[in-house]
């Protein structure tokens, strides 16, 4: 099954949204394999958001995702990715539909709440980025046959 990574930003644990948010993808019927609280060196910051580098928010970007901690997790399920995406919404909170999670909670496009990997290849490289592979637990998620 196709695996995601999704992680609460510093805004989201402040605003007190972690079971907010893990509520959606759980009544989505994702199965949640791994899921860490912490706080971002600068170094695993700058590997996250390398794809940013040089860009006018990546600065900003560093220091607010280092400000406090995060809920990083991995989550698994059919076509994960697009699914998880689309729950979160786009970057900027104007443009996210209603009923996504930005939309509901987020404002400015610097506090938007939640990372979500956005490609096959990004996931990997995320999950790899902030778990080992035995920190992934593997189990039989029951209702996955009525999903
Ligand atoms: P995404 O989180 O929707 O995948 P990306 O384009 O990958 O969006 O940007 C990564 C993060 O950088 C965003 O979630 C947001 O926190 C921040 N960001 C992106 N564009 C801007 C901007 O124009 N101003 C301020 N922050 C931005
Ligand atoms: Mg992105």
């Amino acid at each position: 099954m196709e695996k995601t990574f999704l992680m609460i930003k510093p805004d989201g644990v402040q605003r007190g949204l972690i079971g907010e948010i893990i509520s959606r993808f759980e009544r989505k019927g994702l199965q949640l394999q791994a899921a860490k609280f912490m706080i971002l060196s600068e170094e695993l910051a700058e590997k996250h958001y390398e794809e940013h580098k040089g860009k006018s928010f990546y600065e900003p970007l560093l220091s607010f995702i280092t400000s406090g901690p995060v809920f990083a997790m991995v989550w698994s399920g059919d076509n994960v990715i697009a699914l998880t995406r689309a729950l979160i919404g786009k970057t900027d909170a104007i443009d996210a539909a209603p009923g996504t999670i930005r939309s509901d909670f987020a404002v400015h496009t610097n506090f938007n709440l939640i990372h979500g990997s956005d490609s096959i290849q990004n996931a990997e490289r995320e999950i790899n980025l902030y778990f080992k592979p035995e920190e992934l637990v593997a189990f039989e998620h029951t209702i996955q046959r009525w999903i």
